[in-house]
């Protein structure tokens, strides 16, 4: 059985079980401490970051070579469109999903995380002891903010206007390339979890997320668009949502 080493909200990991669920393929799923577990992540795959997917002697890193792999092992919903034309399309908006947006959206969750303790909160794993959850409630984290406000207002706003650009992309269409699903589907839904958690993020997390864009009514067709899609893959129930 194939076997996926993760963070558990980590946008990559979250693409790699889109693609793995897209395709239809069994996995186990393998929980990874920040820190610790990495060495062995380390000594498994060469380099520290997650996802790493295990399949009997192979170890893959990387979730765009992850999901180049399962386009090799399977023929089931392929990601990559197969007209040329489509495939370099998804090929950059996944580039671009992968580097300028998760590095918007990580600096976007970080100002998030400083002002909301809420939210800091939800972002403990379930199982952390009610003493750590009130102590991270009650840190205080306001300075990093005053950081953060300076180096990151025009960023927000470069921010919202991809997103509402991208959006424009689904608004007579269920997918940003072609007719099909494909790698860049799942790319920037990934990412978008930072910015409004989905229902795969757990109950604590669910529909929170960062001021100005979980509540931003530009986004909130994108929100729903990746919502749909995970439902669609996670076959979650409707009324969940
Ligand atoms: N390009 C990689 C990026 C993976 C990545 O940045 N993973 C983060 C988690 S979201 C990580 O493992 N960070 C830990 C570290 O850098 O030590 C991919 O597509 O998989």
């Amino acid at each position: 059985m194939l076997e996926l080493y993760q963070f558990k909200h980590s946008p990559f990991c979250l693409k790699v079980r889109l693609g793995l669920n897209a395709k239809k393929l069994s996995y186990r799923i393998i929980e990874i401490q920040p820190g610790v577990g990495q060495v062995n992540i380390f000594r498994l795959s060469g380099q520290k970051k997650l996802p790493v997917l295990k399949d009997g002697e192979n170890v893959i890193s990387d979730s765009t070579s992850i999901i180049e792999y399962l386009e090799n092992i399977t023929k089931e919903s392929p990601l990559i469109p197969n007209n040329p034309k489509e495939a370099a399309i998804a090929h950059v908006i996944e580039d671009w999903a992968d580097t300028t947006l998760a590095k918007a959206v990580r600096l976007e969750l970080i100002k998030a995380v400083a002002t909301d303790s809420s939210l800091r909160e939800a972002l403990l794993p379930e199982d952390s002891p009610r003493s750590l959850k009130s102590l991270v409630k009650t840190l205080p984290f306001d300075f990093i903010n005053g950081i953060t406000e300076v180096i990151h207002q025009n960023e927000s706003q470069n921010l919202i206007k991809s997103l509402d650009k991208i959006s424009n992309l689904i608004s007579s269409n269920e997918y940003l390339v072609g007719d099909g699903l494909s790698i860049a589907d799942i790319a920037v839904s990934a990412q978008l979890s930072f910015l409004k958690f989905p229902y795969s993020s757990g109950i604590n997390l669910t529909n929170k997320g960062c001021p100005g864009f979980s509540d931003n009514p530009k986004l909130q067709r994108l929100f729903k668009w990746r919502d749909d899609l995970e439902q669609h893959l996670f076959a979650v129930d409707p009324a969940l949502i």
